[in-house]
């Protein structure tokens, strides 16, 4: 059976990883992706054979390796999000633009790339057809990895931390895209909620005004990455992985064509005290106030200065959540395909 019309119709393999970092990757071949739109998709064998296969697959982006976290805990990081992913039963694919190429499924050798090159882009979804016409390398946002995910036939993404409505969006308009693209891909996302130097309970406003499902897994509150809860309440919590399948297919069987928002808290001995991280969040806004800081580049730039005023506590809690959120993902893109596979 057709899984949601959304399979590749065929996506071979491409070339072993066994590349030099510094060479750019050999493009191996037409692919014909689920739009037949000539996009080239470059697939790991991995993640190819588990989708021919109906076996689960998580999505994750690379924008969170180039601009999330520092050299080399971006590298240790991106490893240990794909091994966590692979620990709960499912295949990793770790998206990214490489010679104006998707890749669905970075090898280790791609990831030391990513994580150690500098100037390599940030791609949300407005500069994703600017990349691909270029051919040069990008690093995907949660917004344009979701484009990238659904293109590719795989219906479960996993992310920490998504973007959101900004504090001063009443003044500045900052809304990130992920939210706009979570109208538009059909694809379930796993997350530890927004980061708390969002406005929460407006991102939370966004998603039910755009009909996005918001559902907390094993938990009671909209979780604020790595702060446990962000005092705010889910709509609905949902304890059983495959009632959470059934809810991400009845979504599609409604005719919805937009995400499923999931929600895993930080695990207990990872969070961060809420209060101490606000104090930080705040003196960091106000940094990037005095210092002009503006639009793509707002959130990078007070990610790393919560860290510093913590002393290096929220990066850690930061790789932590990480890692814990990609094994509930790959724990229900596993319910999900099992639930699938029942229901043939
Ligand atoms: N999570 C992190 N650090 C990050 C991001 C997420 O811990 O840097 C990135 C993700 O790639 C997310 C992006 O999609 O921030 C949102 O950026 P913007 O607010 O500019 O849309
Ligand atoms: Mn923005």
């Amino acid at each position: 059976m057709e899984r949601h019309g959304r399979r590749p119709r065929d996506h071979g393999a491409r070339a072993p990883a066994d590349q030099d970092a510094e060479l750019p990757r050999q493009p191996t071949g037409e692919r014909v992706n689920q739009h037949g739109s000539g996009i080239p998709l470059d697939f790991s064998e991995e993640v190819s054979e588990a989708l021919q296969a109906g076996n689960p697959v998580v999505g994750l982006e690379s924008n969170v390796i180039t601009h999330g976290l520092p050299y080399p805990n971006n590298l240790s990081a991106a490893k240990q999000v794909e091994e966590a992913v692979r620990s709960s039963g499912s295949v990793p694919a770790t998206i990214g633009i490489d010679s104006g190429r998707i890749i669905i499924g970075m090898s280790d050798t791609d990831i030391e790339r990513f994580a150690s090159a500098s100037g390599i882009p940030k791609v949300s979804s407005r500069d994703l057809p600017v990349i691909l016409a270029q051919g040069g390398m990008g690093a995907t946002t949660v917004a344009s990895s979701l484009v990238c995910a659904e293109l590719a036939g795989i219906p479960f993404f996993s992310s920490a931390g998504i973007g959101g409505v900004h504090r001063d969006a009443e003044t500045t308009m900052d809304i990130s895209s992920d939210l706009i693209q979570f109208t538009r891909s059909k694809v379930a996302v796993v997350c530890a909620g927004a980061k708390n130097i969002l406005d929460l309970k407006l991102t939370m406003e966004y998603l039910e005004t755009h009909c996005v499902p918001l559902i907390s897994y094993q938990s009671d509150d909209f979780p604020a990455f790595y702060c446990a809860s962000s005092g705010i309440r889910s709509p609905h919590r949902i304890d059983d992985e495959e009632v959470i399948a059934r809810v991400v297919e009845n979504h599609w069987a409604t005719g919805s064509n937009s995400s499923v928002l999931i929600t895993t808290p930080p695990r207990e001995e990872d969070a961060v005290d809420r209060d101490e991280a606000e104090a930080a969040v705040a003196a960091a806004l106000a940094d990037a106030e005095k210092e002009g800081i503006r639009g793509n580049a707002i959130t990078k730039y007070l990610m790393r200065a919560v860290d510093k005023l913590t002393g290096g506590r929220t990066g850690e809690a930061n790789m932590a959540v990480l890692i814990s959120t990609a094994e509930v993902g790959g724990r229900l893109a596993a319910a999900h395909a099992k639930h699938l596979r029942a229901a043939l």
